[in-house]
């Protein structure tokens, strides 16, 4: 038995190639062994090479990940029969060294998968060619360009698994290993496997197939094309010079600034969960039962969001109807999920029943955690607070989903406010991953480190920042949403802003959000922030128009646009002579405008914003508001968020632009601070947040 045991994913980094490859060599060695058997200590199988050994190796600091291909052979080439025993995950080069086995048994709830376009790049450790001679072609390219891992099922059925154990996984793993060498040699070399490579005809139809589904789902992205290059040589090529076309493509992608940027997105994403003064030690609350205040979209998506992670959860809502509207709602989404093979018939009963309809607060006494999500108005929530406070047990936390009040002056209408805190779901609250978790002046760590225990229990990332108005996301989604509002009375049209958005890689354009979260909620906010205008300085004039024409977006048929039966957006010429009136009468110049200037200005002004917030403390990290804009704002992963963008482009530059912006459209564009010091000293939101990091963690 060979234990992988490099925690906590036991990951392929320094010292456990080797170590595999001399036990090996003793296992071979020594006559009394038949048989070989390779396991991962802990929670997990081998979840693929060292992310940050391909970290120093894409940013030129360092060899990169170790090539594995003398271990590989080694294992294939092995005289006693090598059986992979799985457990968890086996990801990326876990996969692969498993591949390289003779034969691999997992427990029924592992799961395996090349997940490496995530990071940009593509299987580098042969999974490229040994992935396809084991399940097909076409499972292949789908499992590369998704990314996605299979279950245990799916590997028995397309033949990655030999066997799946019930039970201990050693204990079966060793019988499993024991019946083959009884049955003797020779043992079946995946590299020799050409059974199911097809031929080039039936394979250029399914080539095609996955070239034109990498540009559809992941679009934009290289390594999603790279990784059918890799496995067309597979087919086209023997087994050596495959793995050295697969070598070369790895190398491409780790050059390019798409995988430096998605493997700032990785390691973002986990350190959000990383915050000053919060440990492991740190106590915690049991989320045992939950209750949601609101039966409206939000409410009912974080309702689901709670049942999905088997947290049984109480609904509430005013009246009858509301409540019943809000259940249908449920059931269509749980519908349409079972109807996509999501999961079974039986799971959405499982998960309906978690999910208790109440017209009463009858129970809410015995839960552990309540989450408001009624109307966005602030009377209403302080009075909403104010009851739950008296009905509430001690140690239950009190959450608001409201995505721009302040958080203190919701907590103050309690007599617990170190137990209140913000819980901002994104809608649909039980699909979108991103949860930004807003600390109030008062809430306490333990309050804290258990919502960020919440997040991962829902699946969902969460990322703490400070109490200020629309906190991160939604504060930088404003001047966006402005600078986008002041382009297109200066001359651009929605469609050509969207287009330009789109093409850069938002997952939408911002007039189509727009319309798609209601013009009445970016008119009722914009009446929250008027304080902050300026005199003399521009603000849009349009947006409040279409407003009092009831032009509310999708809900209403027409917006920024107007909309099909099949809600679809078409331009609407009737917006856009409103909007060349409108800038006559304002006397605002119009002028062609370039998709770069549409780019500059309102990806811009976020990072700007963005600088401002780190300023004031209200982020830890610039990986964190990278890693709210990639979960929640749908920016393009592949540029590794705003200000991760920012660094790529040099902040220096940006700062130019920055100052010129200013010169040109006034005081909206004033630089942050930060951004001043960090383009002046030659700094990077990166190396910003390496200090602060070392601040952190401390000598
Ligand atoms: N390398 C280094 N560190 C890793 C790691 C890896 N492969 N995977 C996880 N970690 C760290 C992570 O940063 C975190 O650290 C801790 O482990 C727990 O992770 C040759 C080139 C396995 C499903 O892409 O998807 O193989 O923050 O919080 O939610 O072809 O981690 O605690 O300090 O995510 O339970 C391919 C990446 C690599 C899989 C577990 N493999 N990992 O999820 O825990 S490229 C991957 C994951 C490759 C070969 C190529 C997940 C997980 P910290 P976590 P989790």
């Amino acid at each position: 038995m060979i234990t992988i045991d490099n925690p906590p994913v036991n990951a392929l980094g320094p010292g456990v190639p080797e170590g595999i490859s001399a036990a090996l060599d003793r296992a071979e060695q020594e006559p009394s062994v038949s048989a070989i058997v390779m396991i991962g200590a802990g929670r997990t199988f081998v979840a693929g090479a060292d992310i940050k050994q391909l970290e120093e190796q894409a940013h030129g600091r360092g060899p990169g990940a170790p090539n594995l291909h003398a271990l590989l052979k080694k294992i294939e080439d092995c005289g006693k029969p090598v059986v992979m025993a799985i457990h968890g995950t086996a990801l990326g080069g876990g996969l692969e060294l498993a591949m390289a086995g003779h034969y691999r048994v997992a427990r029924p709830d592992a799961q395996a998968g090349q997940p490496e376009v995530n990071l940009g790049i593509i299987p580098g450790a042969e999974g490229s060619q040994r992935l396809p001679r084991l399940v097909g072609v076409a499972a292949a390219v789908d499992m590369c360009v998704s990314g996605k891992p299979i279950n245990a099922a799916e590997g028995l059925q397309l033949g990655l698994f030999d066997k799946l154990v019930e039970g201990d996984l050693l204990t079966g793993a060793v019988a499993f290993a024991r019946e083959i060498a009884a049955k003797g040699s020779p043992h079946p070399k995946t590299r020799e496997r050409n059974e199911k490579l097809g031929t080039l005809e039936s394979n250029a139809l399914v080539l095609a197939a996955g070239r034109e589904q990498a540009r559809k789902t992941r679009r934009n992205m290289t390594a999603p094309l790279a990784v059918i290059d890799a496995i067309e040589a597979a087919v086209t090529m023997p087994f050596e010079e495959g793995c050295k076309r697969e070598r070369e493509i790895i190398q491409q992608c780790l050059a390019s600034y798409q995988s430096r940027a998605l493997i700032h997105a990785f390691f973002a994403e986990r350190a959000a969960a990383r915050i000053p003064g919060i440990s492991k030690d740190t106590r915690t609350y049991k989320i045992r039962k939950a209750a949601v205040i609101g039966a409206g979209t939000m409410g009912g998506g974080i309702a689901m969001a709670c049942a999905n992670a088997g947290i049984p959860v109480l609904i509430i809502d005013a009246e009858q109807a509301a409540l019943d509207r809000g259940l249908a709602t449920v059931g269509k989404n749980y519908e349409s999920s079972v109807k996509k093979g999501r999961f079974s018939q039986e799971t959405m009963e499982q998960r309906l029943a978690l999910i208790q309809p109440r017209l009463t607060y009858n129970g809410f006494e015995e839960v552990d955690l309540i989450i408001e999500a009624v109307f966005e108005n602030m009377a209403l929530k302080k009075q909403v607070f104010a009851g739950i406070d008296k009905i509430a047990k001690a140690d239950c936390i009190l959450a608001t989903n409201t995505s721009t009040l302040d958080i203190d002056e919701i907590a103050a209408a309690t007599f617990r406010p170190h137990m209140v805190i913000g819980t901002h779901f994104f809608s649909p609250a039980h699909v979108m991953r991103l949860l930004e978790i807003v600390r109030g002046t008062a809430t306490s760590k333990e309050v804290v480190a258990t919502t960020l225990a919440l997040a991962k229990q829902l699946r969902k990332v969460g990322v703490v920042v400070g109490n200020c108005r629309g906190f991160v996301g939604n504060r930088m989604m404003l001047p966006y949403m402005r600078e986008a509002q002041l382009l297109v009375e200066e001359g651009a049209t929605p469609a050509q802003v969207d287009r330009a958005l789109y093409d850069f890689g938002m997952a939408m354009g911002i007039f189509a959000v727009d319309d798609m979260g209601g013009l009445d909620l970016a008119w009722r906010v914009r009446q929250e922030y008027k304080h902050l205008e300026k005199p003399g300085v521009r603000v849009p004039l349009v947006l409040e128009q279409l407003f009092r024409m009831g032009r509310l977006g999708q809900k209403t048929g027409a917006g920024w646009y107007r909309y099909d039966e099949s809600r679809k957006p078409i331009s609407d010429p009737e917006v856009e002579s409103l909007i060349e009136t409108t800038a006559k009468q304002a006397a605002i110049p119009r002028r062609t405008i370039r998709d770069e200037e549409i780019i500059e200005r309102c990806i811009d002004v976020m990072i700007n914003e963005g600088a401002r917030i780190l300023d004031e403390g209200h982020a830890q990290r610039a990986g964190d508001i990278d890693t709210i804009y990639l979960t929640g704002y749908g920016f393009p992963a592949y540029r590794g968020g705003p200000m991760w963008y920012a660094d790529t482009v040099g902040l220096k530059k940006i700062y130019d632009r920055i100052l010129e912006f200013q010169r040109q459209h006034g005081e909206w564009w004033e630089p942050a601070p930060l951004l001043k010091r960090l383009a002046e000293e030659g700094g990077t939101f990166a190396g910003f947040d390496a200090s602060r990091e070392a601040i952190m963690v401390g000598p």
